[in-house]
């Protein structure tokens, strides 16, 4: 960052002040990952400097010669690894492609059926605080009060008594697989479209280490960036039959120009998580969590499911003398990065919820096993244990930093 430290001082120290915290720091935020130094070239490009508008053969600008090539490499590794029909590369992120599918199918009023936010939904799958909410007539499945896990037969019943356009599938906080065959029937039944919001855990389906919602799904989307491990940015795959609706809603609909430097960093994470190496990474991160899991509920820790098969755990904190926000504050005081959640039943308010929740794809990044899964599960049971005990934080902080120090992120995957 030469140029820029020389022109622009205060951002280069800003960008250096958070790759040290980046290094520093246990991050364990479930969307979140870390890139490799090949994903950040193609990202931080001239690409970023060229227009593109439309689609390969059919753009409104000139100059699209090596664009074209581009963005069909990114659509053709999205194919192979997905085994997709149809993929768009165009979406900004998350909540741009899934605004996409709605405009792609649906018009406002129509019912949408999909997870409730406090459940472990996202804010676009139907949130009232969000367009989905606002547009559409959005109906919410929660999770089973006993046991923490989707009622199937819950969602049947509603999809039954409102008979959506969409069913949606998908979340942000469920540390369970999905059953896609089962949504299948349930939107067969009212023939809705179902629709698999897969950001999540893409990284795992990629990898094996989840099921694909391709065969079962009408149209599927995904950001790029967290269990994927690309840069910021979303894709939706789809059935051939949708694809024209599909890119007509994403441009013109939603968008303008594609971000062509997201779409190469794309591209090159892609082809990270077509190696055969990927589907060791993603079975790892599955291996962490689960770990993870064992070892804080052997230290009496409360986790909503009991468990978890993907990457992450949301830990209910209510037999513990501390709050969802108190708890994530003193874990980030000493060292250690997650956010507060809701869970289940919370009585309290979402700004400060009962439960915090984790992942650990980025740990994995960076070459943690089942050993330092361990020392972190019992760091963050100190930390529960001593919130507001300063001394004991900060004394963490130097633990965790120590073991960052080993275990630094590759610059290649
Ligand atoms: N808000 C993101 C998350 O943290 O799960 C999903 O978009």
């Amino acid at each position: 960052m030469s140029v820029l430290s020389q022109f622009d001082p205060e951002v280069a120290s800003y960008i250096k002040e958070e790759e040290t915290r980046q290094h520093d720091k246990i991050r364990m935020i479930a969307s979140e990952n870390s890139v490799s130094k090949a994903v950040m070239e193609a990202t931080g490009s001239i690409l970023t400097n060229k227009y593109s508008e439309g689609y390969t053969g059919k753009r409104y600008y000139e100059g699209q010669q090596v664009i074209d090539k581009i963005e069909d490499l990114a659509i053709s590794r999205a194919k192979e690894l997905f085994g997709a029909d149809h993929v768009n590369v165009q979406p900004y992120s998350g909540s741009p492609a899934n605004l996409a599918v709605y405009l792609a199918f649906i018009k406002p009023g129509d019912t949408i059926l999909g997870m409730a936010l406090p459940h472990g939904g996202h804010l676009t799958h139907g949130s009232r605080a969000s367009i989905s909410g606002k547009y559409f007539n959005a109906v919410s499945y929660e999770l089973d009060e006993n046991t923490g896990l989707i009622s199937y037969d819950r969602i049947e019943e509603l999809a039954l008594q409102h008979k959506p356009k969409i069913i949606v599938a998908g979340h942000s906080a469920y540390p369970r697989q999905l059953d896609f065959k089962r949504f299948r029937e349930i939107a067969d039944k009212v023939g809705a479209i179902l629709f698999v919001d897969m950001a999540h855990f893409a990284g795992l389906v990629a990898g094996g280490a989840h099921p694909s919602p391709i065969p079962y799904a009408d149209v599927v989307t995904t950001t790029t960036h967290k269990t994927l491990r690309g840069p910021r940015g979303g894709m939706i795959l789809c059935k051939e039959e949708y694809a024209k609706a599909i890119d007509k809603a994403v441009f013109p609909g939603i968008q303008g120009g594609p971000h062509n430097h997201t779409t190469a960093g794309i591209a090159v994470a892609l082809k990270e998580a077509l190696s055969p190496k990927f589907k060791d990474y993603a079975a790892q991160i599955v291996k962490n969590s689960q770990t993870l899991a064992k070892v804080l509920m052997e230290k009496g820790f409360k986790l909503v499911t009991d468990g978890t098969d993907n990457h992450l755990i949301l830990i209910d904190l209510r037999n513990k003398d501390v709050t969802g926000k108190q708890a994530a504050k003193a874990l980030d005081r000493a060292g250690i990065v997650c956010n507060y959640n809701t869970v289940p039943k919370d009585d309290r308010k979402a700004f400060d919820p009962s439960g915090i929740r984790m992942g650990t794809a980025t740990l994995t990044t960076r070459g943690f096993k089942e050993e330092e899964m361990t020392q972190v599960a019992l760091w963050i049971d100190k930390v529960v244990t001593n919130w507001d005990k300063e001394e004991v934080l900060d004394q963490i902080a130097k633990e965790v930093k120590e073991l960052c120090n080993k275990k630094p992120v590759p610059e290649m995957f």
